[in-house]
């Protein structure tokens, strides 16, 4: 049986030179993220680095780590204008003049770093877009819509490490291969179920939850003898990238709404670097990715670090709670 690995399957698919390196260099970054992660226990860095990140959130020594990573190696791709990282307040330029044709990158180094004390699946995301004019190293420049990403994925650490990618021809998954050091195909083509009977929420925020989650939530657990009809199982890993990675594999819909406990930050997950890069592979995937009321790729970002409700993944499940939301 033939293996393919990332590089022959981008160009396969005739991807972008540029975006291909670029992909590349993402793929390494992220080979080198996962090395440190399976051997944090031995190198003293699973505790937290006692600084926060600008989300206020107290980083661990890996999402420190991972981030530095990050940097230094996509850091160094020559046409990449900027990365905006969840760990850092300012968007990094890396050109003092970005012109048309350059990337910006952004991303969360390590999302669901709490799991990592707990050895539980943590992973990388990451989202690109490709400049259409010059433009002034200003924040206000990598305000760009999420349906202008050219390339979206994630890499996820855990029992095995996996990249998951789409650059706008559907999406496909790769496994690290210990022996080689390559990412190898092993799902040709991820595909959504449109309709499914499983959610993923924290539901310990049920008291905080807005009127229309809080009914379409109870309606699930009513089952069979409910309006639904059926009976619904739940997951939640507290981590969007196996959440994802899960739903991206057999179906589901996952939920982290705007509640009364975060409204005044906009809700949880960031639009720029979990939202909108969940949000194209999600769609690309067959699937669909809402605010509870219009499409997350269609938000206007207002800052790079803003943050979003986020209902995806099963097209017909995502449709039956936005209609929560209108009734
Ligand atoms: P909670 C991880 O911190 C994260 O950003 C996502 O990966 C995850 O889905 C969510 O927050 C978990 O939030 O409220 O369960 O801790």
């Amino acid at each position: 049986m033939t293996q393919t690995t990332l590089r022959q399957h981008l160009h396969a698919s005739n991807t972008d030179r540029d975006l291909l390196m670029l992909l590349e260099d993402i793929a390494t970054a992220c080979r080198m993220i996962a090395d440190r992660v399976r051997h944090g226990a031995f190198a003293g860095v699973l505790g937290a680095a006692e600084t926060e990140n600008v989300q206020g959130e107290t980083q661990k020594e890996l999402d420190v780590i991972s981030d530095e990573i990050f940097q230094e190696i996509v850091g160094g791709n020559p046409n990449l204008a900027a990365l905006v990282s969840e760990e850092v307040d300012e968007v990094n330029w890396r050109k003092q003049a970005p012109q048309a044709g350059d990337f910006v990158v952004y991303y969360d180094p390590l999302d669901g770093s709490s799991n990592l004390d707990v050895n539980l699946s943590v992973g990388t995301i990451f989202s690109i877009v490709r400049l259409k004019e010059a433009v002034p190293t200003e924040a206000s420049a990598v305000q760009i819509k999420g349906t202008e990403q050219i390339a979206a994925g994630y890499a996820i650490y855990g029992p095995s490490t996996g990249l998951v990618v789409t650059v706008g021809q559907g999406v496909v998954g790769f496994t690290h291969h210990p022996g080689s050091g390559e990412f190898l195909l092993t799902q040709p083509a991820m595909s959504i179920p449109e309709q499914t009977q499983e959610f993923a929420i924290n539901a310990s925020r049920y008291d905080l939850w807005e009127a229309p989650v809080r009914r379409y939530i109870d309606d699930c657990l009513r089952g069979a003898n409910g309006r639904r009809g059926k009976k619904f199982n739940m997951r939640w890993c507290a981590s969007m990238v196996a959440d994802v990675h899960r739903i991206l594999t057999r179906g589901g819909v996952f939920l982290y709404p705007k509640d009364s406990g975060n409204a005044g930050q906009g809700g949880k997950l960031r639009l720029m670097y979990e939202a909108n890069p969940m949000g194209m592979l999600v769609e690309q995937a067959g699937g669909a990715a809402s605010t509870g009321t219009g499409r997350i790729m269609d938000v206007a970002p207002t800052g790079h670090h803003q943050r979003v409700s986020v209902i995806l993944g099963s097209r017909d499940e995502v449709a039956e709670i936005e209609r929560y939301y209108t009734e």
